[in-house]
């Protein structure tokens, strides 16, 4: 029996799985035992990797015909018909009339490979889905340490004696993180804030229900009684920190009286949590989507970090402002691939970043594209308006997963040429292509990921790819070439050549890996970075920070802060609930494309789009468990669901799971000014139930 290691690549743990293989069959799988994250354990998703083979998949790619039919035809063809249409429509409307969407759940190889493909070579747009989900924590912590650095390791978890969650709920997203929380030897105390009574929440010490996105108040709250009753570390902030005097002055109006009446809760349990923060010796602060998935997203991540910096919880172990990312490769896009700043790091503009990444891909630095790219509603707007006619996306559901979603519906029947990359050619976005590109699941396939706290991981192949399969690799090398880009391309051939070019040109920057080999990180324990050649650390958990000094020019942290927004859509007597949307279960990932072939998954969970709503509304409305109902939103879209009477929720609160199409239906084209991640969690909306 052969044992290989390689990594889960659903979500941002990153836990380690040894697969056994005899005679080309998947026979056993074992979490690794002495793998850093997951330490043996692991999710029903990452112990059903291997059934993405299931699939009976047709390993030729489709382009649709003259009689609009799609045809099966070879490799070649496929990647010539794309090139040429990629450089007709350029021609005819320009560069920047053709775009790309990639993900956090390609390889840093993979990523970095099309980035170089699109960005650089054919000057193009390309946004990451990254963009729907980690965009905000990236604004927040390049503005406020100066690079996009999570502080922590996960460790923290079990060193911390307060761990607040503030809009994440990890017992369903972040299981190794719960587990983690859960046989913690370190006493302490759980506190969740969530408008919703998550499963988290439900197993909590403490639980906030605020009203939802008044997050930014409840902190400046916060912040405001620390600093009332003095409960500061002002030596931490006169020696690492800027800023302090105006925030101290712009929180002052946030009493805890008024947070009482815009978060609906009571002054006194503010001023008990205040306390608690205060008498922790390490308070951990972690994020996720309740934060980062709103308009005024970056200031509440931002307001977090404030709490961390203003009593001395950075940098210490168990302490941190802590944002927890959500795909497996999350950290690899931020960092990699060439989209919203230079490989490793760095703006398109910066002269010295310029020649060190022409330097280190070995390239003139005229090829390097030199601003970062539209944001991704931008991508939509303009298919819209009808400036892009061409799209490739890979590795991405937009049809569902985007914000508004039949916004782009009417995008994707615009488009000239639609190309989507995918292991499943029946998505609801590849219903939609012109050309459809099918690949190997990550089972099958090689590279690298950087997980939530940093760590990068090898995915090594546990079956080969056989016969006409490809890989995205295989895929995107194969459409770059078609394009005549051999030249351009000859470094880039593997994925250990390109994770050597993408580690030259971390050099000297804040995530350098120039000291991890390729080969070495196969069944290793992972290593985080910073990582440099000069100085490997050998330590297996490493937080940053602890020196007090950040990436800013004065090596000092900033506190940012702003008025909460006035200007979004409320409840009103139209719409008097709120939509609220999130993960629904452990076993459900997103579009559902990949776990619904796990039989479990299918067993125990709904099978259609289902609605928590409060028991009291319910009874108001006649509404019983699985009836039809159905919701309007402000957006001027309806959606059916069923019923799921539940007191998780309170009155006004409706909560879809965001693995069935309708839930998207209803969300809003509504960014965070700065990130422009949507803000998917709130939705002014009405509901009926309907008769039959
Ligand atoms: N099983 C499973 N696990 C996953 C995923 C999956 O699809 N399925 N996806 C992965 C990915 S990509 C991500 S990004 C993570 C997401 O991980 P999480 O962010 O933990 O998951 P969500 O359910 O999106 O949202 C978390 C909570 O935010 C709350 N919330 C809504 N509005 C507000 C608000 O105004 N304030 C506050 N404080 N909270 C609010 C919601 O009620 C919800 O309980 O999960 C990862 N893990
Ligand atoms: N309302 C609402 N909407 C949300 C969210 C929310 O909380 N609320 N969360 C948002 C967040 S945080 C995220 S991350 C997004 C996720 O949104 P998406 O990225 O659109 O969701 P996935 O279902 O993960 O899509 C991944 C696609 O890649 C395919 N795939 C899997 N492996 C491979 C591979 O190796 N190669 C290629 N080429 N394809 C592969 C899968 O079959 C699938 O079609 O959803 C966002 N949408
Ligand atoms: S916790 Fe995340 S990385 Fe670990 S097995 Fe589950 S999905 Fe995979
Ligand atoms: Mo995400």
């Amino acid at each position: 029996m052969n044992k290989v290691q390689t990594t889960c690549n659903y979500c941002s743990l990153g836990c380690n799985i040894d697969f056994f293989v005899e005679n080309g069959r998947i026979t056993k799988v074992n979490p690794t035992k002495e793998y850093p994250v997951n330490r043996g354990f692991a999710c029903i998703k990452g112990l059903s990797l291997d059934k993405q083979l299931d699939a009976k998949r047709d390993p030729l790619p489709l382009v649709k015909n003259g009689r609009g039919e799609m045809e099966r035809v070879s490799w070649d063809a496929a990647f010539s018909y794309a090139a040429g249409k990629i450089k007709d429509i350029q021609a005819r409307y320009g560069a920047e009339s053709v775009a790309a969407i990639s993900t956090g759940q390609l390889t840093l190889e993979e990523m970095a490979l099309v980035g170089h493909v699109g960005r650089n070579c054919l000057k193009i747009n390309i946004d990451g889905n990254t963009r729907l989900c980690m965009a905000t924590s990236v604004v927040a912590h390049k503005q406020a340490f100066g690079f996009d650095a999570p502080p922590y390791t996960l460790a923290d978890l079990e060193l911390s004696d307060t761990i607040i969650f503030i809009g994440g709920n990890p017992v369903v997203a972040h299981p190794i993180v719960w587990d983690r929380i859960c046989f913690s030897k370190t006493p302490h105390k759980l506190i969740v804030v969530d408008p919703r009574r998550s499963e988290t929440a439900q197993n909590a010490d403490e639980w906030f229900g605020i009203k939802p996105k008044t997050d930014l108040t409840f902190l400046y709250a916060l912040a405001h009684i620390l600093i009332e009753k003095n409960w500061i570390d002002q030596k931490y902030i006169d020696e690492h920190t800027e800023g302090f005097a105006e925030f101290k002055a712009a929180v002052e109006p946030f009493t805890a009286g008024y947070a009482q009446s815009i978060t609906g809760i009571e002054a006194g349990r503010l001023l008990g949590l205040a306390k608690t923060i205060h008498e922790g010796k390490a308070v951990s602060l972690w994020w996720t989507m309740g934060v980062n998935q709103s308009y005024e997203a970056v200031r509440t991540a931002q307001a977090i970090i404030n709490l961390a910096l203003m009593t001395g919880n950075m940098g210490r172990p168990g302490t941190g402002a802590n944002s927890l990312t959500g795909q497996i490769d999350a950290m690899g896009s931020r960092a990699f691939s060439n989209t919203a700043g230079m490989y490793g790091g760095g703006d398109f503009d910066n002269p010295k970043r310029r020649e060190a990444v022409a330097k280190a891909l070995g390239c003139d630095e005229s090829l390097i594209i030199t601003k970062p790219t539209i944001p991704y509603n931008v991508i939509i707007e303009k298919i819209n308006a009808g400036e892009i006619k061409g799209l490739w996306i890979l590795c991405t559901n937009p049809r569902h997963s985007w914000a508004n979603n039949e916004t782009f519906k009417t995008a994707a029947e615009k488009l000239e040429l639609f190309m989507v990359q995918d292991i499943y050619g029946d998505t609801d976005s590849a219903q939609l292509a012109t050309v459809f590109l099918p690949v190997v699941p990550g089972i099958k396939k090689e590279g690298t990921v950087i997980n939530t706290e940093r760590r990068l991981s090898a995915l090594r192949p546990v079956l080969q790819k056989q016969g006409e399969e490809k890989n995205d690799i295989d895929v995107i090398l194969g459409i770059g070439d078609a394009l005549g880009l051999q030249e351009e391309l000859k470094r880039w051939r593997t994925p250990r050549a390109i994770f050597n070019l993408m580690k030259a040109c971390s050099r000297g920057m804040p995530c350098d890996i120039t000291g991890v080999d390729y080969d070495a990180l196969a069944g290793s324990k992972g290593i985080q970075w910073p990582y440099p050649d000069t100085n490997p650390k050998q330590d297996v958990e490493r937080r940053l920070f602890e020196d007090g000094n950040y990436y800013t020019p004065s090596k000092k942290a900033k506190f940012i802060f702003e008025k909460p927004r006035d200007d979004t859509p409320k409840q009103s007597a139209e719409f008097p609930y709120y939509l609220n949307t999130g993960r629904g279960t452990v076993g459900q990932w997103h579009t559902q494309t990949r776990t619904r072939e796990v039989a479990y998954v299918a067993d125990v969970s709904a099978e259609k789009a289902h609605v928590f709503i409060n028991t009291a509304l319910a009874k108001e409305k006649s509404i019983i468990d699985n009836d039809p109902v159905e919701i309007a939103s402000f957006n001027g879209q309806t959606a059916r669901f069923f019923a799921c009477l539940s007191d998780t929720v309170d009155y006004e609160q409706l909560y879809a799971p965001i693995h069935y199409i309708e839930t998207n239906k209803l969300t809003l084209s509504l960014y965070d000014s700065y990130s422009k991640e949507p803000s998917y969690k709130y939705a002014p909306v009405s509901l009926r139930k309907v008769i039959a």
